[in-house]
C-alpha cells in the first residue's frame, strides 16, 4: 500500500518502505511473518481517516509460536547470557533507537496522530533512555546473604535474583513505543524473554523496535511481537499456560479480563490502568506556573494520557482568573496533522475514541455543565478541540469517568480539608498534582492524596528512574525505576548446610 498524505506532507523512503511491508508484522524467532491464518487488519492515519498500513491479525496460533520461541530463547540464549552481555546488547539497542529516532517518531505520528515534535522529544527520546537505564540494571540485580539462625546445625544461606521466564506485554495506543520500552526494558534486563502485543491501532513502532533489537544483536526469540486484536491475540497471551507474567497498560475493563485470564496458570500480573487524576490549584499558587501546568496536564498528547489531570480543583479566590487564563490558552491551540509544521495538537487515535470523547462532552452539557472550546478543528480526521468545562459538580459523569481526550472539568473548592476528600473520592488512584507556594501544605497534600504519583508544582514529569503506576482501580505493580526491574525477578533462596 502506498501512503496517502495531505498535500505538502511527505515521509522518508525508509518510512514508506517499512509501511508497505507492514503485513509481515509478526516477529517470531527473529523473522517477520504474516499471521498464520493469513488474516490482516487495517491501520488508519487518524489525521485523515485514510488507510495507513495493512498489518497481520495474529491469533492464538501466532501467540503459541511466539511463546515457544520466547521459551527457547529464555532457556538457550538470552536467558543464559551473563548480565554484562545483556547490558551491552541493550545499550546497543538503545543507541539504535536514537539513531532511528526520526523514523520511529514519524511512524508513531502517522499511527497515533500525535505531533511529530512530541513523538520525537518524548516518545522516541525516552524510549531510548528507558532501555539505556535498564541496560545498566542488568549487572546490578543481586541477592543477599542472610543472617539465619538455624535450630539445628550451621548453614550459609543466600538469595539469587532469578528472571521469571516468558513475559507477555500488552500495550495501548497512546504512547505505543514508550510504554513498550517501560515493559521490555526491565523484563529483558533481568533476563526474561518477551512476547509483545501492541494495540491493533498502533503496531508499527513495535515491529520496528523488534527489528532494531535484532540488529543490535539480541538473539532471535528474546523479543517477539504478535500484532492483532485484543480479544484474540491479547486474550490468548494473557491466558497462555507457558507465560510467567503478563504486564498490561490499558483500560480498567480490559485489566479485569486479564486478571481473569491469568488465573489458569496463576501467572503474575501487573496492571497500569485508567485514571481521573485531580490537579489541585491553591490560591497561593504561582498562576504563571499553574496555568501552563494544568494546560499540559490535560492537553498533552490530545489528553490521551492515563495520568491526565482531568479534574482541576481550583481554590475559590483564584477560580475565575484561572479559568479565564486557561480558556484563553486553549483557544489558541492549533490542531492539525501531526507531521505539519506548527501543529500543537493532533487528532484522537480513532473514530471510536473521537465518538467516545464527544459523547462525554455531550453528557457534560446534558448534565448542566458549561463547555468552552474556541480552537478550530480541521476537516477530516478525528479531531476534538480542547474543551474546558465550568459549572461542574463532583457527581457529574465528566467529573467521575475517564474521558481520555482533551476535556477538562474545572471545579471550585473552599478549603484544604474539602479538596482532599473530594480529590480522593474516586475509584481511580493513578496521579495527582498540587500547586502551592506553601511547603508545608504541599507535603501534607502529598501524604494524603491517594495516588501512585503526586506532582508538586509540576505535572506529567516522568523519568526512567521514577516508579509509575497506581492504586485502587488504576491497577497494581509499577513500571519504571528499580521497583519495575525487581518485579520481573523472583528471589530464589539457597541453603548450604555447613555441618
Ligand atoms: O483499551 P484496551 P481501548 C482507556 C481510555 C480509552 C479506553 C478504551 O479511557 O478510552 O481505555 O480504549 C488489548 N485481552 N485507556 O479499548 O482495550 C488491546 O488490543 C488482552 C487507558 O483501546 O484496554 C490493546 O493492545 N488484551 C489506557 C490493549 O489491550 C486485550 C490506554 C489496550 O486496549 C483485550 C488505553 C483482551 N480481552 C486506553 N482486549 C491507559 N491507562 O493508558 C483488548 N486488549
Amino acid at each position: 500500500m502506498s501512503l496517502t498524505l495531505p498535500a505538502g506532507l511527505s515521509v522518508s523512503a525508509e518510512v514508506d518502505k517499512f509501511i508497505s511491508t507492514a503485513a509481515d508484522s509478526i516477529v517470531v524467532d527473529g523473522e517477520r511473518r504474516p499471521a498464520r491464518s493469513g488474516r490482516t487488519l487495517e491501520s488508519v492515519d487518524p489525521a485523515t481517516g485514510a488507510p495507513l498500513a495493512t498489518i497481520a491479525a495474529g491469533d492464538a496460533a501466532d501467540v503459541d509460536a511466539a511463546v515457544a520461541s520466547a521459551r527457547s530463547a529464555f532457556e538457550h540464549s538470552w536467558g543464559r547470557l551473563p548480565p554484562a552481555a545483556r547490558g551491552r546488547l541493550l545499550l546497543g539497542f538503545a543507541d539504535l533507537v536514537d539513531e532511528h529516532a526520526e523514523e520511529l517518531a514519524t511512524l508513531e505520528t502517522l499511527d497515533a496522530g500525535k505531533p511529530l515534535t512530541e513523538a520525537l522529544y518524548i516518545d522516541a527520546a525516552y524510549t531510548a533512555e528507558t532501555i539505556r537505564y535498564y541496560a545498566g540494571w542488568a549487572t546490578k540485580l543481586h541477592g543477599d546473604v542472610l543472617p539465619v539462625s538455624p535450630a539445628v546445625g550451621e548453614a550459609f544461606v543466600y538469595t539469587r535474583r532469578e528472571p521469571l521466564g516468558v513475559v507477555g506485554a500488552i500495550v495501548p495506543w497512546n504512547f505505543p513505543m514508550l510504554i513498550t520500552s517501560w515493559k521490555i526494558g526491565p523484563a529483558l534486563a533481568a533476563g526474561n524473554t518477551v512476547v509483545l502485543k501492541p494495540s491493533e491501532m498502533t503496531s508499527l513502532t513495535a515491529v520496528r523496535l523488534a527489528e532494531l533489537a535484532l540488529e543490535a544483536g539480541l538473539p532471535p526469540g528474546a523479543l517477539n511481537v504478535v500484532t492483532g486484536f485484543g480479544p484474540e491475540a491479547g486474550q490468548a497471551l494473557a491466558e497462555h499456560p507457558d507465560v510467567d507474567k503478563v504486564t498490561f497498560t490499558g483500560s480498567t475493563a480490559t485489566g479485569r479480563r486479564i486478571v481473569n485470564a491469568s488465573a489458569g496458570n496463576l501467572k503474575q500480573v501487573a496492571l497500569e490502568l485508567g485514571g481521573k487524576s485531580p490537579n489541585i490549584v491553591f490560591a497561593d499558587a504561582d498562576l504563571d506556573q499553574a496555568v501552563p501546568g494544568a494546560f499540559t496536564g490535560i492537553f498533552l498528547n490530545q489528553g490521551e494520557v492515563c495520568c491526565a489531570g482531568s479534574r482541576a480543583y481550583v481554590e475559590a479566590p483564584v477560580y475565575d482568573e484561572f479559568v479565564e487564563r486557561l480558556t484563553a490558552a486553549a483557544g489558541k491551540v492549533r490542531l492539525g496533522h501531526g507531521l505539519a509544521d506548527g501543529t500543537d495538537m493532533g487528532p484522537l487515535v480513532s473514530a471510536g475514541q473521537r465518538d467516545r470523547v464527544v459523547g462525554y462532552i455531550e453528557s457534560g452539557v446534558a448534565e448542566g455543565a458549561t463547555p468552552a472550546s474556541a480552537a478550530a478543528t480541521p476537516a477530516g480526521g478525528y479531531f476534538v478541540a480542547p474543551t474546558i468545562f465550568t459549572g461542574v459538580t463532583d457527581s457529574m459523569t465528566i467529573a467521575r469517568e475517564e474521558i481520555f481526550g482533551p476535556v477538562l472539568s474545572v471545579l471550585r473548592f473552599e478549603s484544604e480539608d474539602d479538596v482532599v476528600v473530594r480529590a480522593n473520592a474516586s475509584r481511580y488512584g493513578l496521579a495527582a498534582g498540587v500547586w502551592t507556594t506553601d511547603l508545608r501544605k504541599a507535603h501534607r497534600m502529598a501524604a494524603v492524596l491517594q495516588a501512585g504519583t503526586v506532582w508538586i508544582n509540576a505535572y506529567n514529569m516522568m523519568d526512567p528512574t521514577a516508579p509509575f503506576g497506581g492504586c485502587k482501580e488504576s491497577g497494581f505493580g509499577r513500571d519504571l525505576g528499580v521497583d519495575a526491574v525487581r518485579s520481573y525477578t523472583h528471589p530464589k533462596t539457597v541453603w548450604v548446610g555447613l555441618d
